[in-house]
């Protein structure tokens, strides 16, 4: 469950740019190494779970501009361009299965500096079964085309405590995006007219409940 230990690969500069200052190097870690003590540390954070892995990473100051923080995983941009973000939890990994991740820290002239690349394989699974369905999915009052609020009562599962368990919210049956550990989330209207909505519960082995009841909204 521990993971590997890193190391701080190399720093990247475009040449005739304003450059970054060389202790701007981002490190990256997986939070199992996360400091305890350190800022946002939760023991129930500090996960390498059969299809999740939560990563954190130092931050980066440039000497002129906001920074702009992208991951990839395996070579593909998972986010881009995040201002201000220090964690990340990876979602929909598979189990047993080997990633690499490495951070990009941008200013906004363009001048970058990579990250360690880290190296994390997921455990094997071995859970089998899925959640409860979330029940009693309803719209909040803040909602109002084009945001839907929504709230739900949470799952359990057999392993997983409920701050583990995802909520894949799907719109028309499309799935929209991922709540973690919560009964609520805002998403906003894709078409307008009347929008069938679900969400159903994943464990970390990425076991998938039945869905929700479904409400409709009106975007
Ligand atoms: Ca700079
Ligand atoms: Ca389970």
């Amino acid at each position: 469950m521990a993971g590997p230990h890193v190391h701080v690969l190399g720093l990247r500069h475009r040449p005739g740019r304003e450059p970054l200052r060389e202790q701007q190097l981002g490190h990256l870690h997986d939070t199992a190494r996360h400091d305890p003590a350190g800022p946002g540390a939760g023991a129930d954070r500090d996960v390498v779970l059969p299809t999740r892995i939560s990563l954190a990473w130092t931050a980066s100051v440039d000497n002129a501009t906001q920074v702009f923080y992208s991951l990839f995983k395996d070579g593909s941009e998972y986010f881009g361009g995040e201002i201000g973000v220090r964690e990340r939890t990876i979602l929909d990994l598979s189990p047993a299965t080997t990633y690499t991740f490495e951070i990009t820290a941008a200013d906004a002239f363009g001048n970058s500096v990579d990250s360690n690349v880290l190296s994390v394989t997921t455990p094997a699974a071995t859970d089998t079964e899925p959640p409860t369905a979330p029940t009693n999915l309803r719209l909040s009052p803040e909602s109002s085309p084009p945001e839907i609020w929504l709230d739900w009562d949470q799952s359990t599962d057999n392993v997983d405590p409920q701050s583990q368990i995802l909520y894949d919210v799907y719109l028309d049956g499309v799935l929209d995006h991922a709540a973690l550990g919560r009964g609520e989330t805002i998403t906003y209207c894709v078409d307008t007219g009347p929008t069938a909505i679900v969400v159903r519960a994943v464990d970390s082995a990425g076991n998938v409940s039945a869905p929700s009841n479904e409400i409709t909204f009106d975007c």
